[in-house]
């Protein structure tokens, strides 16, 4: 089928600093720089190319962007809204949407708009992005963690604020927020000394609580440490009443490249319980597992029962679930992962779970390690069946590293989004960037695609929550080689 090709032609744009591959043109010349360093001449410009543009707060610039097929030319404006030091400018693209290749499996398929909007392109490694308020105002936040620092952006100016810089051993890798202390502030455990293949040693957790205003300095307190800590979540899953602090390090120790890392140890999953006074008092961690290898992510779902919470882990053994079952941590192997290269990377990495507007839940991953595939489990047909049904639903990508469920156009279907950090090639549809896909069945069995960024972030993270309150929920993707962070506003399903 034919596909549609989305361009932006900037015109009338004076001064632009070019960099990257760009000679040929003088500085007089209206031209955009892109991301990848690609110059596109006189205005023939991607939407998603817009970076490092100095000198050009306030200017206005006008945006056509042109659809094929059919032959059609809309107007648009941008503004260079604010300029960070040093001498890195946002660029605000007020009415830039993204039109995205109809997927080719399912032309049929009604996805929402996006309009993208980046609000910072000055970071080292973009590794994790938390959606919270953090000043209370009703308004969820962007909250990044970079190398070595800790940043939040506030809504609806997202003006950037540093949490913390230089206080941790870097990398710092992830964070998790919940109100720690109970002083009805949000406070955000963190994980960092960030050295995936140092098995042996480092790994550091630790809280951060806000001061007294907001722009006070934030005050650092020890949890523990673990080698390759990797990813922490907040949830109860001893069913204390109040969260404990998960960690899910990458590696188990003494684990070593030459075995592939399953010799040595296998990963130690803990939750560290809150002390009573947590400024104090020691975090003591509870095991709740400790027989799996390389787990790349995990996230708590509620257990069949109601009233606990179980544990999704993605790892070389594809998924299971954990759960306390009569005072018992019991593990049960739900997902198979992809088990093409028992040698090498294998299983599943990243993990979400859905659900579809009749009950049906969805478990949605990235396969094998930092793989090539999106892979969605479904429930058990037969209840004697442990495994869950493994459909393969995209396989043009290179290193998934991101995936996120939400109902993105309110008909009671969970979406599924997907962050790919690199690109497969340079074609359309399978560069790096954002790609929604919608359940076409009652099971999820069945998907079709959209891509809502392509090769503009190279994905390390991402997260979805509606951020301006109209109800439509919207994306936030974080870069690693792009070094930026880019909403994307649900505009809704165009009539
Ligand atoms: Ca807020
Ligand atoms: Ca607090
Ligand atoms: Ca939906
Ligand atoms: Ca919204």
């Amino acid at each position: 089928m034919e596909r549609r090709r989305s361009t932006l032609f900037a015109r009338g744009v004076k001064g632009f600093a070019s960099y990257g591959r760009d000679s040929g043109f003088s500085d007089s010349e209206p031209r955009l720089c892109g991301t990848s360093g690609k110059l596109v001449k006189a205005g023939a410009a991607r939407y998603d190319i817009f970076d490092r543009p100095l000198n050009l707060v306030g200017q206005s610039f006008c945006l056509a962007r042109q659809e094929w097929p059919p032959h059609q030319t809309i107007q648009e404006t941008a503004t260079v809204m604010n300029r960070l030091p040093p001498l890195i400018a946002m660029l605000v693209v007020a009415v830039a949407t993204v039109t995205a290749r109809t997927d080719d499996k399912q032309p049929d398929a009604v996805f929402p708009s996006f309009r993208v909007q980046e609000i910072a392109n000055d970071l080292k490694v973009g590794y994790a992005v938390l959606l919270v308020d953090i000043n209370g105002d009703g308004k969820k936040d962007i909250v990044v963690v970079d190398t070595n620092r800790i940043v939040w952006y506030e809504n609806p100016s997202w003006k950037c604020r540093t949490i913390i810089q230089g206080m941790t051993k870097p990398d710092n890798v992830c964070i998790a927020a919940y109100d720690i202390d109970g002083d009805g502030h949000l406070d955000l455990a963190v994980g960092a000394d960030w050295k995936p293949f140092n098995t042996k040693e480092g790994g550091t957790l630790q809280w951060l609580k806000r001061g007294k205003s907001i722009d006070a300095p934030w005050t650092m307190y020890p949890i523990g440490e673990e080698p390759t800590v990797h990813r922490i979540r907040f949830a109860d899953v001893l069913g204390e009443g109040k969260s404990q602090l998960i960690n899910v390090p990458l590696m188990g120790r003494e684990s070593t490249a030459k075995a592939n890392w399953v010799d040595g140890r296998p990963v130690r999953i803990q939750a560290f319980k809150i002390p009573k006074d947590p400024t104090k008092d020691k975090w003591e961690p509870v095991t709740i597992n400790e027989d799996l290898h390389v787990i790349h992510n995990f996230i708590p779902v509620p257990a069949a029962d109601g009233k606990h919470t179980d544990v999704l882990t993605a790892s070389y053994e594809g998924v299971n679930r954990l759960s306390l079952t009569d005072g018992k941590w019991v593990r049960q192997h739900i997902g198979e992962g992809n088990q093409a290269n028992p040698k090498g990377n294998r299983g599943a990495s990243e993990i979400k779970q859905g659900k579809l507007k009749n009950g049906k839940k969805y478990i949605a991953t990235i396969e094998p390690w930092h793989g090539n595939q999106v892979v969605v489990y479904t429930e058990p047909k037969e209840p004697s069946q442990k495994m869950w049904d493994r459909h393969v639903i995209d396989e043009q990508l290179k290193w998934g590293h991101g995936v996120w469920t939400a109902d993105l156009d309110g008909d009671g279907d969970e979406a599924l989004i997907i962050g790919v950090r690199d690109n497969l090639s340079d074609k359309a549809g399978e560069k790096r960037g954002v790609r929604i896909y919608k359940c076409t069945d009652s099971i999820g069995a069945k998907w079709a695609r959209k891509i809502i960024e392509e090769g503009g972030v190279a994905v390390e993270d991402l997260a979805a929550a509606d951020l301006d309150g109209d109800g439509k929920i919207d994306i936030v993707a974080v870069g690693r080689a792009t070094g930026n962070v880019r909403i994307y506003w649900n505009e809704g399903v165009k009539k």
